[in-house]
């Protein structure tokens, strides 16, 4: 008798090639309007679904998972980061987490250095310029920003996509440091040309660049807190791909709007889709709608991650993007 197919609730809009081969391959409900699900209605999921594949945007909370019914037994997280899940619970309630790493690596790193390029060089202010009409023409002095070569980036979480970052960011000239809570080989260390930095404190006080890439967990909320944003240097620029909560967007809105840092480029808010409204009246700020990882390249491919970890978890093996709690 063939087995049945396990019931998957997909919680967003998937790419269409992703959501065609969930179709044939297990008895999947899609969300085709791609609206959010309200906690009644992922409670509601969590009871009826064998795999719930949930985004950023789904917070798979204790009150939520102690909802779930006996049949849900595998959460295959769309996303990397699974700081939206509580993994304590779920490993409770012998629930299996998987995620996408790996395949958003490198077009998380462009966004990274795209943006390491547009703060210093005033790329958004200067396009506002132009499209608000009021450029009067080249000077000498206009808008004048400041060099990225020949600066220092403090990298903090030299994982994946710190190291792609850090290659970018060398081949533009700038020196390496980081901050990561193991030392790298030091054959890496040294391909990088990485200074490695055990003292955070120590580093952020002395770079031009600092750009965050460790994931969210307890241990890494405010890690950038009003007093280490202190530490930085006047000059310096913030840039965040990874998670608003690990920077106190309160004390770096306050300390961008002072002058006591240079700017700030942003990926991710703290209460993500709220943004500071400070922060929107800042012009030395770049900011960004969580665009990291957003090429359909890298969606397709974490569809497929996904895909592969359900199905090889259906079939009875360890499905190969297991979140384990030592990664956290
Ligand atoms: C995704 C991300 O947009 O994978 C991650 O951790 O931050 C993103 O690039 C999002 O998390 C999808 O759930």
């Amino acid at each position: 008798m063939p087995q049945k197919k396990p019931v998957v609730v997909v919680t967003r809009k998937l790419p269409d090639v992703i959501e065609t081969r969930m179709m044939e391959l297990f008895d999947t409900r899609l969300n085709l309007e791609d609206k959010p699900l309200s906690k009644a209605e992922l409670i509601e999921a969590v009871k009826t679904a064998d795999v719930l594949v949930p985004t950023i945007t789904d917070r798979i909370d204790a009150a939520v998972l102690s909802q779930a019914g006996p049949n849900l037994k595998l959460i295959a997280n769309f996303g990397t980061g699974v700081d939206n899940i509580d993994l304590a619970t779920a490993r409770q309630r012998s629930i299996t987490i998987t995620n996408t790493p790996g395949v958003l690596t490198e077009d998380t790193a462009d966004m990274t250095m795209a943006l390491i390029l547009a703060v210093p060089r005033r790329l958004a202010e200067g396009e506002r310029l132009l499209r608000s009409e009021k450029w009067n023409g080249w000077s000498p002095t206009h808008m004048l920003g400041h060099r990225i070569w020949g600066k220092r980036l403090g990298v903090i979480g030299m994982g994946r996509i710190g190291q792609a970052v850090a290659r970018r960011a060398k081949a533009f000239g700038m020196s390496i440091h980081y901050h990561n809570r193991k030392r790298l080989h030091p054959e890496l260390e040294a391909e990088l040309e990485a200074t490695y930095w055990e003292s955070l404190d120590q580093m952020l006080a002395r770079m031009d660049v600092v750009t965050i890439h460790c994931p969210h967990t307890p241990a890494t909320f405010h890690l950038l807190s009003a007093r280490r944003l202190a530490l930085l240097q006047p000059h310096s620029y913030v840039i965040n791909t990874s998670r608003g909560e690990i920077v106190d967007e309160n004390a770096l809105t306050r300390m961008l709007g002072r002058g006591e840092l240079a700017g700030a480029g942003l990926d991710v808010f703290e209460h993500e889709p709220a943004v500071n409204p400070k922060l929107l009246g800042l012009d030395n700020v770049v900011l960004l709608p969580h665009l990291g990882s957003a090429t359909i390249e890298s969606r397709i491919d974490m569809g497929e991650k996904v895909i592969i970890n359900i199905k090889t978890f259906a079939d009875g093996h360890n499905p190969p993007d297991r979140v384990l709690a030592s990664m956290f």
